[in-house]
């Protein structure tokens, strides 16, 4: 079961090939597009919310585990950019790099920009990312990108065998009421195996549910992997007591204030003590404001660029972690948003 993420410069045709991918399905601030063939089966998430929202951008990068990063005959553009950076801030592992629309373009200048790109990317979790070439016009290179997403997706697929022993984690990303059958919520499982009847607790909201049933793209499982899409009928609990971002887990910390050791990008606005930035872990984010920064044990007034920095956050929400989430901060007024990464203290 293959996610992947379609992402990259504004009016890349990004939308166009979600749906030469799969069947148009939920729509909010991403598209899902579904496909199941044989043992083939392939969510295709269009981060539609992007660029007005950086939460759809990341909403679509965490439900996924490939990024396809598109890029048009025109080149990178400012989003597409800072699309790079997101990814490198995420330690994104698994991604293509899309040259679309090669129906407008010609070898030497995709040659070219090919060569231009590796530069950009270089030192980034990208360097070593596979390109491909595509048109939906022409349909040129479409197959050879299916092939590629599917036998990237079936190496994913064998190392998240290694997660399924561990305790089960699922991200949820839509909740709903279904007449007759109550609680039903959609999500991923990140780790571990689930099952029918299993007991968990909902994070941040810490309510204790059963799960009553799980389906994976509409067929009844008795039990579902890591990295499995699944939707759960849920016992015990309302679909208002459950929103986009909780997680299903036996424990997980809840904390509304966070220290962070935080990386910031190369490419980040510097930030001071008081500013305000968004807070992202996962689908879950919160508004913070910056209590304090030190480095190496001294107190610093602002936060630059490439550096490294403890940082006491004062949040406004409850937000639920597990110790090796990797978080992400944004500062939402910025030209390129994103700021830095880092683990809780
Ligand atoms: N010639 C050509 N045009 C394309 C191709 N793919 C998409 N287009 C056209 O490019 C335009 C943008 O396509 P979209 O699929 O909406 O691109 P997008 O990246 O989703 O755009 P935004 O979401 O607005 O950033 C549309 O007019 C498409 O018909 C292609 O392979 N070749
Ligand atoms: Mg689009």
């Amino acid at each position: 079961m293959t996610k992947i993420a379609i992402i990259g410069s504004e009016k890349s045709g990004k939308t166009t090939l979600a749906g030469k991918l799969g069947k148009k399905g939920s729509v909010t601030d991403i598209t899902m597009y579904d496909y199941a063939k044989n043992d083939k089966v392939l969510t295709t998430i269009d981060a539609t919310g992007y660029p007005a929202s950086v939460k759809s951008l990341l909403t679509a990068l965490n439900l996924s585990d490939i990024a396809m990063l598109c890029i048009p005959p025109q080149g990178l553009d400012p989003l597409a950019a800072e699309c790079i950076i997101s990814l490198d801030l995420l330690g994104y592992r698994h991604g293509i790099i899309v040259q679309t629309k090669a129906d407008l373009s010609y070898p030497l200048a995709l040659e070219e920009m090919k060569e231009k790109l590796r530069k950009i990317t270089k030192g980034t979790v990208l360097e070593n990312w596979q390109y491909h070439t595509v048109s939906t016009t022409t349909f040129e290179g479409m197959e050879e990108l299916k092939e590629i997403i599917f036998s990237m997706g079936d190496r994913v697929d064998a190392e998240q065998r290694s997660l399924d022993s561990l305790p089960a984690r699922v991200v949820i990303d839509q909740s709903f009421n279904v007449t007759g059958i109550g609680c039903v919520v959609l999500g991923a499982v990140l780790q571990g195996t689930i099952h029918a009847k299993d007991k968990m607790v909902a994070y941040p909201g810490k309510k204790d549910l059963e799960i009553r049933s799980i389906q994976m793209h509409d067929v009844d499982v008795k039990s579902a992997p890591a990295g499995a899409r699944v939707g759960l009928a849920l016992k015990n609990i309302q679909s208002k007591d459950i929103e986009r971002g909780f997680v299903l887990s036996a424990h997980e910390n809840v904390v509304e204030d966070i220290t962070l050791e935080c990386t910031l990008s190369q490419l980040a606005k510097e930030f001071a003590v008081g500013d305000m930035l968004h807070l992202f872990v996962g689908l879950q984010s919160a508004p913070v404001k910056v209590k304090s920064i030190s480095s190496e044990g001294k107190d610093a007034e602002k936060a630059k660029a490439g550096k490294k920095y403890l940082l006491e956050l004062a949040g406004t929400k409850e937000i639920s972690y597990s110790k090796d989430d990797r978080f992400v901060l944004a500062n939402l007024d910025g030209k390129q948003r994103f700021v830095a990464f880092g683990y809780s203290h």
